[in-house]
């Protein structure tokens, strides 16, 4: 691995324009279960099960049930060394772009500023009937209404539904702008953000994966470096620092 990792510390030392693109994975360390992992994430449920407009339809009380749930996991949850590292990294390169999937909002809690999140955040709720988007913490009283007397909903991107363009957009600026994409803890299989590495291969970027296990994006990868985030990024990251000399 450490060959793997001193060539990947040797890109982004030689790289100014940065991108991330950061799954499940990347919180896992910090005892957020992934969506596709063996523990799964929610009672005998599984996300695309929960995370639909059709469920949502269907018993809203219930999809905020889970929600609250997973509100009440991550507030009890830390970014993790991984996060930290992304974060340094941003504070040491020109151009940084962190791309997230998650909607956990630890990226920004352990100090990165220059965050995308492509699915939402956990933390806000959005009025069904005004698209107004609001900070929320989900109480009891479930499912929750605006004050205008119309449900709230997770401010979150469920499977089926289109993601912001002015997101997209601006992801996609950035995997094609980028010098190196570091794809770190995601199966890459949730389209459109596999097609990111894609993307930045395309444009001439150099794509580095950072998961203990293979996936789709693995094959774009000039190194693959199997191991986890917590353990792996503040190596790569510090190994990096060392050769800018910063
Ligand atoms: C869209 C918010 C246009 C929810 C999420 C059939 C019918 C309908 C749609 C589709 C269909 N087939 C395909 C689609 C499109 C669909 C899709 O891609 N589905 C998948 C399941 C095939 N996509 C969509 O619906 C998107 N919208 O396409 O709009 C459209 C419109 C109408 C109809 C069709 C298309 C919207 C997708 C957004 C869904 N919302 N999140 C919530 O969180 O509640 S996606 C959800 O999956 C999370 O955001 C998660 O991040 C994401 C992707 O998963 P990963 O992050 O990769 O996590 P995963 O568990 O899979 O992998 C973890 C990885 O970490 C593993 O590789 C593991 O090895 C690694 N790992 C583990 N430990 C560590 C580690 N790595 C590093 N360190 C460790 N320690």
């Amino acid at each position: 691995m450490q060959s793997l990792i001193d060539q990947a510390a040797r890109l982004l030392a030689q790289s100014s324009r940065v991108a991330i693109l950061t799954g499940a994975g990347m919180s896992a360390e910090s005892g957020i279960p992934t969506f596709r992992g063996p523990q799964g994430l929610w009672r005998q449920f599984r996300p695309e099960e929960l995370a639909t407009p059709e469920a949502f339809a269907r018993d809203p009380r219930l999809v905020w049930e889970w929600y609250a749930w997973r509100q009440g996991l991550v507030a009890g949850c830390h970014p993790n060394a991984g996060h930290l590292a992304l974060a340094r990294l941003e504070q040491h390169w020109p151009s940084v772009d962190l791309i997230t999937q998650n909607v956990d909002g630890l990226h920004s809690r352990a100090g990165s500023t220059r965050v995308t999140e492509l699915h939402g955040n956990l933390f806000q709720a959005r009025c069904v009937a005004e698209g107004t988007v609001r900070d929320f913490q989900a109480g009891d009283d479930l499912p929750p209404h605006c004050s205008c007397g119309a449900l709230l909903r997770p401010h979150i991107v469920w499977f089926g539904e289109s993601l912001n363009s002015r997101v997209v957009e601006k992801a996609v600026a950035a995997v094609e702008e980028c010098q190196v994409l570091l794809v770190v803890g995601t199966s890459a299989l949730v389209t459109p953000a596999a097609l990111l590495p894609v993307m930045a291969r395309r444009s001439g970027a150099e794509v580095l994966e950072v998961n203990p296990q293979a996936t789709a994006a693995s094959e774009l990868a000039a190194a693959a470096i199997r191991g986890p985030a917590a353990r792996v990024l503040p190596l790569l990251v510090d190994q990096a620092l060392a050769l800018r000399g910063d």
